[in-house]
């Protein structure tokens, strides 16, 4: 359900991101946009503020792991729900959270992508990510009822 330019668009901008960086700085965002996010998080120490929230290295680190995961994705466009499946598990019966988040943390990426982008994140590139995005949460709330 791709087409080749969707596909061009994801993985050519892919190629380029950032991991560690785009990862550590999603995350960071969604906790400080959607604060009651946190509470996945209560043992990641200072998130009283944005900018403790910004240099706090578990929120780091734990971005780049979940922008690491979203990438195998991209490498599975055609298989994303397979991929998922395990995730999806994990985070419907271990870590209970409220697929709505996978949405905010779809749409908190776009918009890091934009800001590390800019002119090179056309509508049609933004089209495609979104998309994939969608996909993507749609995958990990498969296990939910
Ligand atoms: Zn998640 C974990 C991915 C979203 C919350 N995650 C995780 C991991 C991964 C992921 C890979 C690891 C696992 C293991 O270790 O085994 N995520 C992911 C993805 C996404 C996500 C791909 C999308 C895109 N998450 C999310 C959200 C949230 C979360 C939105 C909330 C808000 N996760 C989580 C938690 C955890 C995880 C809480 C656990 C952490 C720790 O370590 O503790």
């Amino acid at each position: 359900h791709w087409t080749a330019e969707e596909k061009q668009f994801i993985t050519s901008l892919w190629g380029k991101v950032n991991v560690p960086e785009c990862g550590g700085e999603a995350l960071a965002r969604l906790l400080i946009v959607y604060p009651w996010t946190q509470r996945f998080f209560s043992d990641f120490g200072n998130l009283s503020s944005p900018t403790a929230i910004m240099g706090n290295p578990k929120v780091r680190a734990h971005g780049k792991k979940v922008l690491t995961s979203f990438g195998d994705a991209v490498k599975n466009l055609d298989n994303i729900k397979a991929t998922y499946a395990k995730l999806s598990e994990l985070h419907c019966n271990k870590l209970h959270v409220d697929p709505e988040n996978f949405r905010l943390l779809g749409d908190i990426l776009i918009i890091v992508l934009a800001t590390h982008f800019a002119k090179e994140f056309t509508p049609a590139c933004q089209a495609a990510w979104q998309k994939l995005a969608g996909v993507v949460a749609h995958a990990l709330a498969h296990q939910y009822n």
